[in-house]
């Protein structure tokens, strides 16, 4: 993490104004604003979605299965084509990948455009039909070379930023460069997110842990054994919708566990657009990201949708995790 002030001074500013005042750490990124203008603005459209879900004839599934085997809801096609269209539209996306799509999408006649998008349109998309929170994920590289489907598959390390938007009793917008991470909360009486939680910090010590504890006979020992003993010290909270839980570990401090498991040894959630962008805004805000054997912003990915073990969160309870893993 890099170690700077706040420098953010003017709570209460628009997205907008907060890329304008934070010129300087935009201006190694040249274009980086327009972009998170765009993403911005197609999540104020998704968030319009969400909120009148029935009435907008938007929930349920299209009857189709992507590329993971998982099935498809109206929203994870809605999602994805509202942010494809923003960030094709802000001319400064080389190519980006989606949960969604198969194949990484190289943007037609911007080849030179200098930043890759890789992304989570809508996850926790089967909570959407029971109004429970949902979100998206970003992770925002610079372009090096020339733009092929490979040069997608860089360790989380490079981000240059990552960001997500959480859909939930309100609906926020978080941000995470390599000086600060901070939250702006949707205003929809005036259609702009608005800072409301500059320079956030992940607080110490661990009050809760988050896993799917119907899964514990499925995992190794030495997982058995790291939750055990977050059993035995922290409440649980579960959502099942990871931005959700992620969000409540960020502002409230404890760890999320996704591991590995007999029927899923690679684990559920994915390397590039899920683990990676919220590693780089855990550890930007002072935490820690691991597979259970290695740092995940480490991690290079083969494929773009590869899985990966998460555990993220309180660095010494993700700590704790690693070494009861490494005994196994
Ligand atoms: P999705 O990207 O297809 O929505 O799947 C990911 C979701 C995460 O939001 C959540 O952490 C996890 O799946 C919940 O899985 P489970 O129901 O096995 O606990
Ligand atoms: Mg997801």
């Amino acid at each position: 993490m890099v170690e700077t002030s706040s420098p953010v001074t003017q709570p209460h500013s628009t997205l907008d104004e907060f890329l304008i005042a934070e010129r300087d750490r935009f201006r190694e990124l040249p274009g980086l604003d327009d972009v998170l203008r765009a993403v911005a603005g197609a999540a104020e459209r998704i968030n319009h979605l969400v909120r009148r879900a029935s009435l907008a004839g938007v929930l349920g599934a299209t009857g189709e299965i992507n590329v993971q085997g998982e099935v498809v809801q109206q929203l994870d096609n809605l999602g994805t084509e509202l942010f494809v269209e923003a960030l094709r539209r802000s001319g400064r996306i080389a190519a980006l990948a989606c949960e969604e799509l198969g194949d990484v999408l190289l943007i037609e006649g911007a080849e030179d455009a200098p930043f890759f998008a890789v992304f989570d349109p809508i996850d926790g998309s089967s909570n959407i039909d029971v109004a429970v929170p949902i979100g998206s994920i970003f992770g925002f590289y610079a372009r090096s070379g020339k733009v092929s489907p490979e040069s997608l598959l860089r360790p989380g390390s490079e981000q240059v930023a990552a960001a997500y938007i959480v859909y939930g009793s309100c609906t926020m917008l978080v941000l995470a460069t390599k000086e600060s991470v901070d939250g702006f909360t949707l205003d929809e009486t005036i259609g702009e997110f608005v800072l409301s939680h500059p320079g956030i910090t992940l607080p110490a010590g661990c009050p809760y842990y988050s896993v799917n504890e119907a899964y514990q006979d499925r995992w190794d020992a030495g997982m058995q054994r790291a939750i055990a003993e977050l059993r035995s010290r922290c409440s649980l909270r579960y959502v099942g919708s990871l931005v959700s839980d992620f969000h409540r570990t960020l502002l409230k401090g404890g760890i999320f566990a996704y591991p590995a498991d007999k029927k899923q040894p690679q684990g559920k959630l994915r390397l590039l657009y899920e683990a990676s962008p919220l590693a780089f805004i855990i550890e930007q805000a002072g935490g820690a990201a691991s597979s259970g054997r290695e740092r995940i912003l480490a991690m290079t990915p083969d494929a773009i949708h590869q899985r990966t073990p998460l555990i993220i969160g309180d660095s010494e309870a993700v700590a704790m995790v690693e070494q009861c893993v490494a005994q196994d």
